[in-house]
Parts: C-alpha cells; structure tokens; sequence
C-alpha cells in the first residue's frame, strides 16, 4: 500500500470510533454492562460480584489497551533510546511471580518507568505457578501451590503471533564461510516461547509501558521423528515436557545452584527477550552499531546474564560480526544491580551443566574469559591468585562459571542497591574489580512506589496528605512530602494523623481477628517485622526478645504491670521450603504465641501474632496500621532493604540496625526519629573474631535456657535452632546485639507513652521518606546509567 492508501485506511477507520474511551462513570457503567454480557456471558440483570469484576476489569482493560498503543506507536515513531529492563522476578500484587524484596522492587521500578514517561520495557517470565501460597498446620509452614491463572487473567493480552523458537542442548560444529572456520550450534531441542503483554500505565500520563513475560510452548519442530515412527503417544508426553520450562517459580530467594531447570528458565527468558529486542531494533535501525545509541539492557542480578553469551551468539554467529567488533558493541549496552553482599552468595553454574544444555554458549564464556585473562595480565601482572579471583572460570571441585564476575566485566556500570552496600561490594565482595575499573562502581538507593504504598494501600492517609500540603503532585514528586514538616508543631494536623492511624489499626485487628481469632487492643503499639524468614534477619532476636518481655511481666508486681505499654507483636514472612532452621523459627513463634496468648494473667498487655501467607495484599493492610516495624538484620548483610521504606512513608516508627538503606534513612530523618540499635558494620567482623569468649548478656542466656528446656514445648525439635545463636557459634550475633536492642525496645516504651512525642516522630519519618520513592531511584538510574530520556506520548 501506498502512503495515500494507508491514510485513507486509516480515515475510513477512524471515522467508524467513537474517539477515545471516555472515563466518566456513566461510560464506565455502558462498558462494564457491555461486558457482563458479551465478556463475561451473563445476563445484564443477574451477574455476582465476581462477574461484575471480570466486566469491570475488561472495561479498565480497554482503557489501558488504547493507552498502551499510543504510547508504542509514539515510541516507534520517535525512537528514543529505550532501556530493556530484564528480571526473572516481578511481585506485581496479584501476580505472585516473585520471592521478596528484589522482586517487589522491579514492580515498583516498573511503576516508576511509566509514571516518568520513559520508553522502558519489562521483561519477565510468565510462571503458571508464583511464590507458593503458605499455610500453617500445628504451626508449621506448608506450602500449596499458587495457580493464580485458573480464573483467568484479564490484566494480560496473549500475543499468539509473538512467538520465538528457543533452542536448547546439542553440539557445536566446524563450518566454513567464506574461507575461514566458524562455530556454529546444531541445537537438540526446540521449545517455543510465546508473549503475554501486561500493561503498566503511569499515574498523571498517558503512558502505558509493557510488562512482557514469556511462556512456554511446544514447538511444532518438536520431535518429528517420534511422529513419522509411530511413537506418537510418547511425543505427545515429551511435548507436555517442554512447556514445563515456566511451570514454577523457584521459592528460594537466595541460590538455585547446579539446578538444570533453573538454568533453562533463565536461557528461555533470555533468548526470547533478546529475539524480540533484536528484531525490534533491526525494524528501525540497519547498523548494529547504532545499537549502544538505542538500547539499553539492565541486568537485575545476575539472573539474565546468560544474555551477555548470547547476544555475543547472535551478533556473531547469526549476523555474521567480527568478535572483536560485537564485544565493543555489546560492552556498552550492559548495566547490572548486584542485590547480593556476600561473595558465598553469588551465582555459579556448573560448567557440566551448562556445556549440556548450551554448548555453545560455553564456548563463547570460555572465549570471553581467555581475552579477559589476557588484557588483565597486561594491567596486573602475572599475581596469579588475583587472576584466578578474578576469572569467569572457577576452577575447583565443581568447575563453575561465575555469573557476577562476566556481569562485571561486560557492564559499563555496576550497581549497588544501597551506599553501605555499594562500599562492601567495593572493598570486600568485588574488590578485585573496583581496584581494576573504579568509574565502573556506583550506587542508587533502592525505592518504593508511594502509588502503592500510600495511594492504594492507605487512602485515609492519601487524603490527609493532600489536604494539609495543599496538593495532589506529591503522588508524582514525593519530595514534597517534606512539606509536612511545616504541620508537626499543629495540633489540629497531629490529631487527624493520630485519626488515621487509628483506623489503620482498626482494619488491621479486624483483619487479625478474623486470620487467627486472636482479639487485639487498638491502644496497645503494634510492633510489625514482616518479610521473608531469614537467620540474617534475625526474626529469632524479635521472639526472644518478646519471651524475654513476656517473661518479665510474669515476674512483675501486679501494680507495676499498669505502666507497662501493652503490645501487639505481629510477625509474618514465608521460608524458603527446603530452609528447615527458618521454618523452625515460624514453629517458634507459634509455640511462643499459644502461651503468652492464652496466659489470662497477661491479657492485653502482650500479644503474639503470625500473620500467615505474608504476600503484597497483606503488606498492603498491615504496613499502613503499624505504630513500630522491626528491620533486624546483622549489620553488613541486607544489601537494601525497602520494606522499611513502605512503613516510612506510612508514618510507622522504625526499630532497626545501621544496615542496608537504613543508614540513609537516619542521614533522612535524623537518629532522634527512630530506633537504632546493634552492633555497626565495621565492629561485626572482630566480633565475630571473639568466637566463645563473646560476652552475652544474661538475659539472652535466660531466654535460650527457656527454649532448651522445653517451656514452650517441642524441646527436641527447638534444639538445632538453640545451637545456631549458641555462644561460639552464634554468626549472626543475636547475643551480643541483644543487650542493645533490649534498649532500643525500652526507648520505643518511653516514646509510645508520650503520645504528641511519638505523633511527631511519626510525622517527620513520613516527611522523609520522599528520598526513598522508586521514582528518584529512577531518575538516578536514568540520567547516569542507562542515558536514556522521557518520551511523553502526547493526548
Ligand atoms: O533484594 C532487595 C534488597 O532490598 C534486599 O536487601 C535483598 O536481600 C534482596 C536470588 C534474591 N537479594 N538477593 C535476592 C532474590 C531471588 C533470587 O532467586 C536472590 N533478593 C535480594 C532489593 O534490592
């Protein structure tokens, strides 16, 4: 067709819309009875509510399609140097297809790309089962499986035509071209990958970026042979296989190592997404070249790094580049964000495995690692130890290949999650790499999107917020959340956010009331720590801590027991299924709920509650009503930390060790606005040092004496966990930290009774919170890593 066709055509189109779908209610109501009736296949007189939702959310679905259109059209139009954000983990909400805090840290990026106008796509893996659902019998963790498909999904469009053929196993072989000898794959299996698009709009524009997630399909290469000899029963079984590849999301949220369908998940989501990536830029651009200009891709942990082998594949072995010239090429386009602090807790694959799986991708690491080994002894020198730190190749009982380390090396920018993070990576955990390439090193505070954490979740405190600063824009510019310093001293303004909070706690008890039957006091401090059960988390300093409260009062005079500032103490978090001391500490602290819960001489005054099967739904009720929320972790380990970040903005009090984000969260709101307490980062190490001769305080001792000797039960069972925070072998450290954080609990007492003290706190810990919105983390990342710019689709 012609351009004057194509016009016409599209006048002749245009002609038969009505415009735009209109927002207001009553075109809201026409389509969402439209679609009870032609969607959903009910009757427009008798539909329930599930039915109303479905109609409804096709009607929003509508809106964000048109949207989502625009915005690609005015993108392909334009084209502005996009960035391709590549995770294998998204904790959008409903959408479980993700562990914790790396996860529900790429949604919130993700919010951010959009309400920002940048051209940014998600890329992800679509898993028929996310983070398995918790469930506790007896007070133990089972875990169900989460097929959050079987109702169908009316936030996702299937693309049946974006379909790709990923390619696994095989041999590599010797071909000519033109003269010269080339390696080229001969693949065993084919899998195809098929897209489904989840929208993403950004609040105040009409930008709708795109969250495109893979599934796997069976290709219909597949086993043709089987068919023409007959075995057509068993290659039907062997095609079921291979869509087993996005099956499930693995629960760990630390390491999957040496776990081949792991590895095959990860090279699927890789190869689709480049595919697609690549095409796309060949549709608008005839020089690879060009490409550092107009993409950017962003490794979010080492998880997609299989994407540096293959893109190196495909611009040398399919389109036929010079190595040398594609290494240039591709050495520019790489970002990273390490989440990681402790070198035991980087990612290695078994050179075994993935010689099997992805021969020729082997090679080219192997090739990568030999160029690498050659210019580096050329800076460093024969220091062999160095060199073999430094390797992609590890060599040893198991040969692996370091993910990190080619992360590194073939990234223009390394990222830290959080400073004290970044300077670990640099003088601890890549040291090597710092020493060699310092300008590669830098960090960008993580953040939450206060779209969610305030605007969705606490609406009470939405519209405060925007009444006493006179304005909506801090949902787009959370730094004029700032604004609320000028209020503190307001006695009007401290009542209404004391009104909010209430109402929080009362939605929260109601909901805990109904979760586990337990009856709560609005008066009493709600005290939080949710997030995923982890010995460096130190979720067991909170249970002793709440035994060693407990025991106290049992102890007390009856007539000191009324000034004590009754508690409701709230854990929730998910272990890893094969983690057996964190699914012991749960145990725990269902055991130590049932007596302290169901001891009447207590009463209100100390209240344990496990919130079971902690998701993003849940965090969405119980952050708002929190007074306190502990973040526990042993300095030095939590690279970040954001679910901090989500009780701040809150107007929650933080309880809390110099760890991760935490140390920017003082500079922030000042150490008087919150409670800090354990040993700092650089004492931990000598500590440790000390071994036996650590001194405990006696309390600590009392407490673990407790546990051991059966006075919450299941003595036997508690024992491997008692001898993990025993003196000698306690690496986190609880006793030694226990003393302060004793203190640190009598500090938060102190406050909560003095209500216009802790009012204020907790006003100004909200008015600092701006810094850690996710839309400063991404203009960080915008302007000095990825270099890309807003591209506003005009309305
Ligand atoms: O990433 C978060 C940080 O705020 C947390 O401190 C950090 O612990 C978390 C393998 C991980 N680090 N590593 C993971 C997740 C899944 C997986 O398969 C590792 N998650 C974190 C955001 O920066």
């Amino acid at each position: 067709e012609g351009f004057g066709e194509r016009k016409a055509k599209a006048e002749r189109m245009f002609s038969l819309m009505d415009g735009f779908l209109k927002n207001d209610p009553f075109s809201l109501q026409k389509d969402i009875l439209h679609h009870v009736e032609y969607t959903v296949a009910r009757s427009r007189f008798n539909f329930d509510d599930y039915e109303a939702y479905q109609a409804l959310s096709h009607s929003v679905r509508d809106r964000l399609i048109e949207r989502w259109h625009d915005t690609h059209t005015y993108f392909k139009r334009t084209k502005p140097k996009r960035l391709y954000f590549l995770s294998l983990e998204f904790l959008m909400g409903d959408a479980a297809l993700g562990n914790g805090g790396l996860a529900r840290f790429s949604a919130c990026q993700m919010d951010s790309l959009a309400t920002l106008d940048y051209p940014a796509w998600g890329y992800g893996l679509r898993y028929e089962y996310g983070l398995f659902r918790q469930i506790i019998v007896d007070g133990f963790q089972h875990e169900q499986p989460d097929y959050w498909l079987n109702f169908g999904n009316p936030w996702e469009i299937e693309r049946i035509h974006v379909t790709y053929e990923v390619k696994f196993y095989g041999t590599v072989e010797d071909v000519d071209r033109n003269g010269e000898k080339h390696e080229v794959w001969i693949p065993g299996e084919t899998v195809e990958a098929v897209a489904y698009d989840n929208p993403i709009p950004g609040y105040g524009t009409r930008n709708t970026i795109n969250l495109r997630l893979w599934a796997a399909k069976p290709s219909n290469h597949f086993d043709l042979e089987a068919y023409n000899t007959g075995d057509y029963i068993n290659s039907i079984v062997n095609r079921q296989r291979t869509e087993s590849i996005s099956n499930v999301l693995y629960p760990d949220d630390r390491s999957h190592q040496g776990k081949e369908m792991r590895l095959k998940q990860q090279y699927f989501f890789v190869s689709a997404s480049l595919q697609d990536i690549i095409r796309r830029f060949k549709e608008a651009h005839n020089n690879f070249d060009e490409l550092p200009e107009k993409v950017a891709l962003h490794l979010n942990d080492t998880h997609p790094s299989l994407s540096i082998a293959e893109i190196m594949r495909i611009l040398v072995d399919e389109e036929q580049l010079d190595w040398n010239k594609a290494w240039n090429i591709v050495c520019k386009i790489f970002s990273f964000t390490t989440h990681t602090v402790v070198a035991e807790g980087l990612e290695k694959i078994p050179t075994d495995l993935l010689g099997s799986l992805l021969p020729r991708h082997l090679q080219i690491l192997y090739k990568i690692n030999s160029n690498f080994m050659e210019e580096l002894k050329k800076r460093i020198g024969l220091d062999y130890n160095r060199l073999s730190r430094m390797s992609i190749v590890e060599e040893g009982a198991v040969k692996s290949i370091r993910m990190a380390n080619l992360s590194i090396i073939c990234s223009h920018t390394v990222n830290g999650v959080s400073k004290l993070h970044s300077d670990t990576l640099k003088m601890r955990t890549f040291k090597d790499f710092y020493e060699l390439w310092p300008e590669k090193f830098q960090y960008t505070t993580n953040g939450v999107t206060q779209r969610r954490w305030i605007v969705v979740s606490n609406p009470s405190l939405c519209a405060l917020l925007s009444k006493w600063l006179g304005t909506e824009a801090w949902i787009r510019n959370a730094d004029l959340l700032t604004g609320l310093r000028d209020h503190v001293d307001n006695t009007g303004f401290r009542h209404e956010w004391k009104m909010v909070k209430r109402l929080n706690k009362m939605r929260l008890a109601e909901y805990i009331e109904t979760m586990s039957g337990v009856k709560v006091s609005l008066d009493a401090m709600f005290d939080v720590q949710v997030k995923r059960i982890h010995e460096y988390k130190r979720q067991l300093l909170n249970i002793f801590g709440i035994i060693h409260r407990y025991d106290c009062l049992k102890n007390m005079d009856k007539n000191d027991r009324t000034k004590v500032v009754p508690r409701v103490c709230i854990i929730g978090g998910k272990a890893a299924p094969g983690y057996e001391i964190a699914k012991k500490i749960i145990k725990l602290c269902h055991a130590v709920a049932e007596k302290i819960n169901n001891d009447a001489d207590i009463g209100d005054l100390l209240k344990l509650v496990f919130i079971p099967d902690y998701n993003v739904s849940v965090a969405e009720m119980v952050i708002p009503g929190a007074d306190l929320s502990q973040h526990l972790s042993t300095a030095g380990h939590e690279a970040s930390g954001t679910g901090s970040m989500k009780f701040l903005m809150n107007g929650c009090l933080l309880l809390a060790t110099a760890d991760g984000s935490t140390v920017e969260i003082i500079e922030e709101i000042g150490s008087d606005n919150l409670f800090l307490f354990g040993a700092k980062v650089q004492e931990v190490a000598e500590l440790r040092e000390k071994g036996g001769a650590l001194k405990v305080p006696l309390q600590f001792a009392r407490v673990l004496r407790m546990v051991r000797d059966g006075y919450f039960g299941d003595k036997d069972y508690f024992k491997s966990l008692c001898d993990t925070v025993e003196v000698g072998n306690d690496f986190y450290l609880l006793g030694s930290d226990f003393g302060s954080y004793l203190e640190a609990q009598a500090a938060a007492d102190k406050a909560f009774v003095e209500p216009e003290k802790w009012t204020k706190m907790s006003i100004l810990s909200a008015a600092g919170s701006g810094r850690f919105s996710s839309d400063r983390t991404i203009r960080e990342y915008a302007e000095r890593t990825w270099k890309i710019d807003p591209c506003q689709c005009p309305f």
